[in-house]
């Protein structure tokens, strides 16, 4: 007998059509956004979900799916899944890393130089009708090339926004990370290894790359930002609630730091309605790794999970060791 699977979420034609071969398939493509409780009825009899980072897998969830075997993320964070409840309840868990590395870089950079140079504002004011005549203060920002690029989080995306500034821009890059990275990294990269305290300090711009847990919540809140340059810029391509967005939206206010770029919320997306009346701040809704290609290999991904887990015990990107149900 085949087995079941739930597609939790609109998703590309061609990807369910691929599970259809191998599965008896579940889709949401009206992307319906399910209560948890609606979404185990969904799971009931299923045996294993395609998730996106929306959907919530706690142990609540896996008690009342006990037929459930894997949880595939089309996403390479993994926050939405209680890792340790899965690993107890014998889920497996996947994620889609590296597929979308490359695509996310480069949307740390847009978004970093969108706000260090005042895109967004400027074009604001010029489609309000107010651009009447030059000014030679009119919306200056601050350099990227030559200044001193700060990561928070030194992994694969943040490897690549490294390597980007460092050679592409001619930018002196600086990180912390929870480990230091071996010499040819560093090297690759090049990137100076310095504490939390000297990133904040130091950096032009600092941008956000680490994964969201309980130890990252409010990684940046208004201490963190008092130590911040006033003329430094904030962009945040990770998750919501690594900022304290409340206390980002008044140092914004007061000029504390100069501007921010924003991909991710708290609450998202819910936006705090604070960052929607400051002018200083370039929010998008989280399309970091939105280009057609990189979603299509994510999905992908997703799917060759379900597809070797399930049918030959084999996952491609485990992010657990299930003993299986
Ligand atoms: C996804 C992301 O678009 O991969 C991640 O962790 O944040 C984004 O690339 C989002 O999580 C939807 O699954």
């Amino acid at each position: 007998m085949r087995q079941k699977i739930l597609i939790a979420r609109a998703v590309f034609p061609e990807v369910i059509a691929r599970l259809a071969q191998h599965f008896d398939v579940t889709s949401n493509q009206d992307d319906v956004l399910w209560t948890p409780s609606q979404l185990i009825e969904q799971l009931q009899g299923m045996q294993g979900v395609f998730t996106t980072g929306s959907e919530r897998i706690d142990a609540a969830l896996l008690a009342a799916c006990p037929m459930l075997k894997i949880c595939a993320n089309m996403a390479v964070g993994y926050n939405n899944f209680d890792l340790d409840a899965m690993t107890a309840a014998g889920v497996l868990g996947t994620n889609a890393p590296d597929v979308l590395t490359e695509t996310t870089a480069d949307f740390g950079f847009a978004l970093l130089m969108a706000t260090a140079r005042r895109v967004a504002e400027s074009e604001h004011f010029l489609r309000a009708g107010l651009w009447t005549r030059w000014r030679y203060d009119m919306f200056t920002g601050s350099d990227i090339h030559g200044a001193t690029l700060g990561i928070l989080g030194m992994g694969r995306i943040g490897q690549g926004i490294a390597r980007r500034g460092a050679l592409g821009f001619g930018m002196k890059v600086i990180y912390h990370n929870r480990s230091r990275l071996d010499a040819a990294t560093e090297a690759q990269c090049q990137a100076t290894y310095v504490s939390k305290q000297d990133l904040l300090k130091t950096a032009d711009h600092l941008v956000l790359v680490l994964p969201y847990s309980a130890s990252s919540h409010h990684a940046i809140g208004a201490a963190e930002l008092a130590q911040m340059k006033p003329t430094a810029t904030l962009v945040n391509i990770a998750r919501g609630g690594i900022v304290d967005d409340a206390a980002l939206a008044v140092a914004l206010r007061n000029k504390a730091i100069a501007a921010a770029g924003l991909d991710v919320f708290e609450g998202e997306p819910k936006v705090h309605p604070d960052l929607l009346t400051v002018p200083n701040v370039v929010l998008t809704p989280h399309i970091a790794s939105a280009t057609v290609p990189t979603r299509l290999a994510m999905a992908n991904l997703a799917a060759d999970n379900l597809i070797g887990y399930l049918l030959k015990g084999k996952p491609l990107t485990a992010l657990n060791a299930a003993a299986p149900r």
